[in-house]
């Protein structure tokens, strides 16, 4: 089966998934790995790999091959630029950060990653990356013209038009480590006007509780990141994480 259609039968039978996401730059390859295991034995779905900065090359390659040793679970890519491309990956993010002030981050990165992905087999899922304040990092890095936290009209707007430009999932990032994830009012007026497409929230969620609000908000899928590498019990605070989302 394929990753984007695995994820989407999860969604259709068991509510909204969750993704773990790993930056290759913030641990070992070993390290990744086991926090890998930990996640999957915990009951997340899916591996996300990728960061903001030195999230590429040998030390992508690596992680990734070191994962693939220690879990069964889809590894998906979460690319920065078009570094963070790797062939030992199942399946890419292919986003475009609509709401960037840099056109290197809209098509440039696309255009020089695309061959990659086509050579390599790697299965591209279409997405549209819009950045809502705080936006951390990667709203930095991305230069980002971040969409407001209370204007949720603003990234209904850029939805739809990930969603008319043919992009199956949207993601609606606050940044890594933010203080709190985007509001249910926004997750709620997007997933409204993006109907059978997919949704998903990453950045901030540390716990079941905001993860249901997410998740009963309407978000189709949960990513956590920063969390995991505080953790001292990854299983667990992926159980806790997962409980709270399923069914
Ligand atoms: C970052 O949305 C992800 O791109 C995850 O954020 O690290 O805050 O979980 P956290």
């Amino acid at each position: 089966m394929q990753v984007e259609e695995y994820l989407n039968k999860i969604v259709e039978s068991e509510g909204t998934v969750h993704l773990t996401l790993i930056d290759p730059a913030s641990q070992s390859p070993d390290q990744a790995a086991e926090i890998a295991h930990a996640a999957a034995l915990g009951g997340t779905d899916a591996i996300m790999i990728g960061g903001s900065t030195g999230a590429g090359g040998m030390i992508l390659d690596q992680t990734i091959r070191k994962i693939e040793e220690k879990t069964d679970k889809p590894k998906i890519l979460f690319p920065g630029n078009a570094a963070g491309v790797s062939i030992y990956a199942d399946a890419i993010f292919f986003m475009s950060l609509l709401n960037s002030r840099d056109i290197n981050f809209i098509t440039t990165n696309q255009a020089m990653g695309a061959p990659i992905v086509y050579k390599s087999g790697i299965e591209p899922i279409s997405m549209a990356y819009l950045i809502v304040e705080p936006g951390g990092t990667v709203g930095w890095v991305g230069d980002a013209k971040l969409i407001p936290r209370h204007k949720p009209e603003i990234a209904v707007a850029y939805a739809l038009a990930g969603k008319y430009l043919g992009m199956h999932y949207t993601y609606l990032e606050a940044g890594s480590g933010a203080n709190a994830p985007v509001t249910p009012e926004m997750i709620g007026a997007v997933k409204h006007v993006l109907g059978d497409n997919k949704l998903i929230i990453g950045g901030g969620i540390r716990d079941g509780q905001t993860a249901r609000l997410c998740a009963l908000a309407g978000a189709d899928m949960i990513v956590t990141g920063t969390i995991l590498e505080e953790s001292s019990n990854v299983t667990a605070k992926i159980q806790e994480l997962v409980s709270a989302i399923k069914r």
